[in-house]
C-alpha cells in the first residue's frame, strides 16, 4: 500500500490517495464520519471544532461502497476555508494580511521556517497543524475496515490526563463498550478530576498533554519480522505513532517499566495443552516478541506533549525584529488528548493493513481473508 496525504489547516481541505486496497472492500462511509466527529471531540478542544463538522468525500476508486481495486482518492473539506480563502487562495491572495513571526515554542514554526527558507511561519504552520490527522483518520478507518474483514479490531482510550492516571487494567471488551464520552476516560472519579484540571489550566491560558493506550485483537501470530530490523512489527507501529504531531513517547506492553523489573517479572512463560495450544497466562511483551505479533493482544501506549499554542503565549522572539516578543496566538485547544486517542487508533490500523498486505498479497478481499485463515493463530 502506498499512501500520501495532501492539505494546509486554512486551504481547501485535506486529501489523501490510497493505493493498493484489494477490490471488494465494504466502505463504510458512515463509520469514517462517525471517527471523524470523535477526532472533533474531547472536554478541552478549541474554536475551530465549532466551525467544522468534518465528513469524508470518497473521490475515486470506489464504486456502489466497494472498493474496485483502483486508487482510493479520500477528501475532508474545511469549512474554515470560506474565511480564510483571501489569505490561502493558491490562485494569489493577501498573505502580509496573515503573517505570523511571532515563533511558538514547541511548534514547527522556527526550524521549518529556516528549513524552508520561509520569512512567514504561516507557510509552515498550515501544513504542520494537527489538522491534517483528519486525513489519516479517514485513511485509518478504511485499513480498519479492510482488518475487520480478517477479524482484527481495534479499541483504546485515554488513560492519563495531565497528573490525573487511571492506574486501572481493562480488558478489550470493557474498553470498546466503556470508554466515557467527554474525555475518553475508563474511570468515572479520575475523568472528573481531569476535567477540573483542563478548566483551570483554560483559565491559565495554558495546555496539557495526556496518554493514550491502543490495542489490538485477533492479529494471528508471524506479522512483522525477526529477520528484517525494517519490517519488526514494533518499530512500525511506534513510528507510527510518533508520527502523530505532539507525540513524544511511545511504548509496547510494559514499555519503559520493563527497564526497572527483574526478568521473571517481564517474560510471559508459555505453556501448551491440547485445546488451547501455546498458550500465555501475562501479556506483558504486548503481543510482540521478536518484532512479530505473538497472537496475544497488542498493547501501545503514545505521550502526547501539551498543545504548543499557549493564550499566555510563551517568550519568544519575533523573526521579523530578533526582538523579545510574546508568541503567536489565536485560538487554541488546551487539550486534545481524546481527538490523538483515535488519531493513534487510525494510524496503528493502517501501519497493521500495510503490514498485513505485505505479507499476504491479495488483490481481492476474498483472497485475503482465504490466505489469513490458512495462517497458523
Ligand atoms: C486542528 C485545527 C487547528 C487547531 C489544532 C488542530 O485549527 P486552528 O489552527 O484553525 O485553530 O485547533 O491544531 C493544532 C493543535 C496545531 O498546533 O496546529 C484540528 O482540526 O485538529
Amino acid at each position: 500500500m502506498r499512501i500520501i496525504t495532501s492539505g494546509e489547516s486554512h486551504g481547501k481541505g485535506l486529501f489523501a490517495i490510497v493505493e493498493g486496497l484489494p477490490s471488494h472492500l465494504r466502505v463504510d462511509k458512515e463509520e469514517i464520519d462517525r471517527c471523524l466527529a470523535l477526532r472533533q471531540s474531547g472536554y478541552g478542544r478549541g474554536g475551530r471544532q465549532k466551525i467544522e463538522r468534518d465528513r469524508v468525500e470518497i473521490l475515486s476508486g470506489v464504486r456502489n461502497g466497494e472498493t474496485l481495486g483502483s486508487p482510493v482518492c479520500l477528501a475532508v473539506f474545511n469549512a474554515d476555508y470560506e474565511n480564510w480563502k483571501p489569505y490561502m487562495a493558491p490562485e494569489g491572495c493577501d498573505v502580509a494580511a496573515r503573517t505570523v513571526t511571532k515563533v511558538r515554542p514547541g511548534h514547527a514554526d522556527l526550524t521549518g521556517m529556516k528549513k524552508y527558507a520561509q520569512a512567514d511561519a504561516r507557510n509552515i504552520l498550515e501544513r504542520a497543524s494537527a489538522r491534517e490527522t483528519a486525513i489519516r483518520v479517514a485513511v485509518g478507518t478504511l485499513c480498519r475496515q479492510l482488518l475487520r474483514a480478517l477479524g482484527v479490531e481495534i479499541t483504546g482510550y485515554v488513560k492519563q490526563v495531565h497528573t490525573v492516571r487511571d492506574e486501572g487494567e481493562y480488558t478489550f471488551g470493557q474498553i470498546a463498550s466503556g470508554r466515557l464520552p467527554e474525555l475518553g476516560m475508563m474511570d468515572p472519579a479520575a475523568q472528573e478530576r481531569a476535567i477540573a484540571e483542563i478548566a483551570a489550566l483554560r483559565e491559565a491560558g495554558d495546555t496539557c498533554g495526556g496518554i493514550a493506550e491502543i490495542r489490538v485483537r485477533g492479529l494471528k501470530s508471524g506479522f512483522g519480522s525477526c529477520m528484517s530490523y525494517g519490517q519488526k512489527l514494533d518499530a512500525r507501529l511506534v513510528g507510527a505513532l510518533m508520527s502523530v504531531q505532539a507525540i513524544k513517547g511511545a511504548e509496547v506492553g510494559l514499555g519503559f517499566g520493563a527497564a526497572a523489573l527483574s526478568g521473571k517479572d517481564v517474560h510471559d512463560e508459555i505453556f501448551y495443552d491440547e485445546k488451547r495450544g501455546y498458550y500465555r497466562e501475562t501479556n506483558r511483551a504486548g503481543g510482540i516478541e521478536g518484532g512479530m505479533s505473538n497472537g496475544e493482544e497488542i498493547v501501545l501506549r503514545a505521550a502526547m506533549k501539551p498543545i504548543p499554542t499557549l493564550m499566555r503565549g510563551l517568550k519568544t522572539v519575533d523573526t521579523a525584529t530578533n526582538l523579545p516578543d510574546r508568541a503567536a496566538t489565536e485560538r487554541s485547544d488546551v487539550c486534545a488528548i481524546t481527538a490523538c486517542e483515535i488519531i493513534l487508533e487510525s494510524v496503528t490500523a493502517t501501519a497493521l493493513a500495510e503490514a498485513v498486505l505485505e505479507r499476504l498479497g491479495g488483490d481481492n478481499v476474498a483472497e485475503i481473508v482465504d490466505r489469513y485463515g490458512r495462517l497458523p493463530d
